[in-house]
């Protein structure tokens, strides 16, 4: 629940018409190093975005915005304005909430088109805490290198979500008929390209039912914005964020399996290791997110004093459960972390941190490895698949002693 008191009216009346004011190119002001591997590794940062500040630029269009790492130093919530963007077509710029409109259809009893206050009257209303990453997170690192939007690691936040129950919406809609298999989404984005498909996605009746799956409209007490899907867009907390359609203007429950390109053709991950140029293998779609654990003290190459003691500290997230323990990896020894409280519920970052009572060396290659409360571990060694999904590899890197 929220704590300050926004009322469901406040957020979406209040918020009427979001624009978006075209970033300029002209003034990026930075440039930041992300590290992959053989490079190009350089990117700009711009502070042109509305409501954004310090991000590394991907792309300006449709946007791509990745958080430097030193966000995540700060607190487990992750501030609006260092969330990462990601559009996969062009989004509208302007959209009027008074006039927004929610189809929900296909196997419904009763097909309606649903105002926003009509949305937000639907049923309770609840605010979760969840990590939004993408799928594609941490691709650049891939090696061998795979094609695709070459992120660092920044492509993850955590924010708490604030809406309605997505089933509540769903029941505005009348009776689900019994034979209705997935529930799918679509956005007011449309493909720069003729005949490229739409960017739709649907989850399975049991995930679209489940009691957190939200159709959302505030972001850390915010409406959204523009580029996180003014007005209304759908969360699924545990599940990689190309399920979280924003902008949402359609419901749909179909009958039958989803053969849309986005379900159908990409965001899928191989049922067994492939190597590159493997072809035609087995693949499902990437749904729930791996544990995965970062060192936010330390950056690679940073130095420690010889002879002192040294903490270490960074965050965790289970993935579609909470985090059961984190240990400090070297090579050859583990040492189990402090756990920090779960103090946003099991989807959100955690922190953790490990005093090393003395630096008697270098720290080669050490890394961090979360287990969440499934029993999934993070892997030593990167599964590696073509489109570079779901990378939760332990992240290695070597501190120096002098
Ligand atoms: N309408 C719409 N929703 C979308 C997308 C999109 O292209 N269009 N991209 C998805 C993907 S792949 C990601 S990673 C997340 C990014 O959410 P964010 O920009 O709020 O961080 O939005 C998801 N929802
Ligand atoms: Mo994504």
């Amino acid at each position: 629940m929220t704590e300050r008191a926004l009322t469901r009216r406040a957020l979406i009346a209040g918020a009427g018409t979001a624009a978006l004011a075209a970033p300029a190119v002209a003034s990026l002001s930075g440039m930041i190093d992300l590290g992959l591997p053989g490079g190009p590794s350089l990117r700009p940062t711009t502070p042109d975005f509305p409501g954004k500040s310090g991000m590394i630029v991907q792309r300006i269009r449709p946007p791509l915005l990745e958080a430097p790492m030193a966000v995540f130093r700060e607190g487990t919530i992750t501030p609006n304005a260092q969330h990462f963007v990601r559009w996969n077509w062009a989004m509208p710029t302007e959209v009027k909430a008074g006039a927004h409109r929610v189809a929900v259809g296909g196997a419904v009893g009763k097909p309606v088109s649903l105002t926003l206050d009509q949305i937000a009257a639907a049923g309770e209303q609840l605010s979760i805490v969840a990590v939004n990453q993408c799928a594609g997170n941490g691709r650049g690192l891939s090696q061998p290198r795979v094609t695709g939007t070459q992120w660092g690691n920044g492509a993850m936040a955590c924010a708490k979500w604030t809406g309605v129950r997505l089933r509540d919406v769903l029941a505005l809609a009348g009776d689900i008929a019994p034979q209705a298999r997935r529930v799918r989404f679509a956005g007011l984005d449309v493909p720069l390209t003729d005949g490229a498909p739409q960017f739709i996605k649907s989850v399975p009746m049991d995930i679209a039912l489940r009691d957190d799956v939200l159709v959302a409209w505030a972001m850390n007490d915010e409406p959204l914005s523009i580029l996180h899907g003014f007005p209304l867009r759908i969360v699924v907390p545990g599940w990689f964020s190309t399920y979280w359609v924003k902008m949402l203007s359609t419901i749909e429950v179909l009958t039958g399996e989803d053969e849309s390109h986005y379900m159908a053709e990409t965001y899928r991950f191989p049922t067994a290791p492939v190597a590159p140029g493997d072809k035609d293998f087995p693949t499902v779609p990437i749904t729930a997110m791996p544990p995965r654990s970062f060192i936010t003290s330390h950056a690679d190459g940073d130095t420690v004093a010889l002879g002192e003691p040294v903490t270490l500290e960074g965050f965790a997230f289970g993935g579609d459960c909470g985090v059961e323990r984190v240990d400090l990896v070297g090579k050859g020894w583990e040492i189990p972390c402090e756990l920090g409280p779960q103090e946003h519920g099991p989807y959100a970052f955690r922190r953790w941190r490990l005093t090393l009572p003395q630096v008697a060396g270098d720290l080669a290659e050490i890394g961090v490895r979360a287990a969440n409360t499934k029993g999934a571990v993070q892997p030593d060694a990167l599964v590696w698949n073509p489109s570079g999904y779901a990378r939760n590899v332990i992240e290695r890197i070597t501190l120096r002693a002098s």
